[in-house]
């Protein structure tokens, strides 16, 4: 089955006992059971709930693996695959990274003894210079929040497997329309699904998609016993968004091509970062692994902070506002709101600086869009 046919049908066969062509929202929290411990495969919902299963089987499938999780948000499913962990490993990192997985990393697993060091991901053989006898996870984004930087995917899961690591993607920007990690060697995928997945700003979600069997037991055994799992209404929110997840990442696409190479030759423009321009340094490394370049631009402005706020205060269809991946436009400055976790120096020394500004690019009318930029590009 293609990836179009299986986001609208796997998992989601008619409801048997009515005939109900969408999974019914099972707003459920407990199961009667016909005498002690003989039940219909449900018991309780924080262990399992029938609108879960549906998008856990879909979301598995879409990534060509063989178990899903569905979570409260990608936070949750972040801090699930932090479980697989014990007190003294290492991860080794990227170095840009969305600033509430460094947060995680840094706030709360530091304190229980577990080590990250950040590399330059850009070149694999950093990835192995860095491992050492603790470690025991590599963590990657591709593309990089907000740097948008591309990581070889098949090079590091050779290292990852080499020196028998856990490897571990967010696929949240590219989502399995463009990138599938696991077919290039990655073990565990994991999303926020209240971006594309879901696309449309009405649902925080996260999940993990793995075949690795040892792995998944371990994380749903943990999903169970943390508890942070998605309510029934939002596990069918993102299901109903996934059945137009090709549909809409055509259109996210096509319109972000557009919004890249206007922006390229605006004067108040610095520098444009976006994975499908030819000037990008990995670009060809992303037409390789990636059958499209998403939607998320991020450009420096010639100009300070305050041109900054003028230019995001002034966009009237560009929401300024955190998240990414609905059907509208937002645009974001990344310093003072999603990474704002990350210590100056470490903002300063990737290249965040006050006039970086990210936008994820919508479904809207391209054209209006560009007016919308344009408008704010003249207040700098
Ligand atoms: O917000 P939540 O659903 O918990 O997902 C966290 C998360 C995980 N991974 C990536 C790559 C992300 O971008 C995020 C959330 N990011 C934003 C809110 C943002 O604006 O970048």
């Amino acid at each position: 089955m293609k990836f179009e046919t299986k986001a609208i049908h796997v998992g989601q066969a008619p409801e048997p006992a009515t005939g109900a062509i969408n999974v019914p929202i099972f707003q459920t929290s407990t199961y009667v059971q016909k005498s002690p411990g003989t039940h219909k495969g449900y018991e309780y919902s924080r262990t399992g709930n029938p609108t879960r299963t549906a998008l856990e089987e879909c979301l598995a499938s879409l990534e060509e693996g063989k178990y899903g999780l569905a979570f409260a948000s990608g936070m949750a499913a972040i801090s699930t695959v932090l479980n697989l962990l014990k007190t003294g490993d290492q991860v080794v990192s990227c170095d840009d990274l969305y600033g509430g997985t460094y947060r995680i990393f840094e706030k709360v697993y530091r304190d229980y003894g577990l080590d990250f060091v950040y590399v330059e991901p850009t070149n694999p053989a950093t990835f192995e210079k860095a491992i050492t006898k603790k470690t025991r996870m590599v963590w990657l984004e591709t593309p990089t929040n907000p740097l948008l930087k591309i990581v070889d995917l098949k090079a590091v899961a050779k290292i990852a497997r080499k020196h028998k690591l856990i490897s571990v993607m967010d696929n949240t920007f590219a989502t399995p329309y463009f990138q599938k990690p696991l077919t290039m060697g990655i073990d565990i995928v994991v999303h926020s699904t209240t971006k594309f997945l879901g696309g449309h700003s009405d649902v925080i979600g996260g999940a993990i998609v793995t075949s690795n069997k040892k792995y998944y037991e371990r994380m749903k055994f943990c999903q169970n016993a943390v508890g942070g799992v998605p309510g029934p209404m939002d596990c069918f929110l993102v299901l109903r968004g996934l059945k137009t997840l090709s549909v809409r990442m055509k259109e996210h696409e096509k319109n972000a091509k557009k919004i890249a190479l206007f922006l390229q030759k605006h004067p108040k423009v610095k520098k444009v970062l976006y994975p499908g321009l030819k000037n990008h340094p990995q670009h060809k490394l992303a037409a390789k692994q990636m059958d499209g370049f998403g939607a998320i631009i991020s450009f420096v402005l010639k100009s300070n902070l305050a041109g900054a706020k003028r230019f995001l205060s002034k966009l009237k269809l560009f929401a300024l506002a955190e998240s990414l991946g609905g059907v509208e436009s937002l645009a974001e400055h990344p310093a003072i709101m999603t990474h704002a976790s990350l210590p100056k120096n470490v903002r300063d020394s990737l290249g965040i600086s006050d006039s970086f500004v990210r936008i994820s690019v919508g479904i809207e009318n391209v054209d209006d869009l560009i007016e919308d930029l344009k408008s704010g590009l003249a207040v700098v």
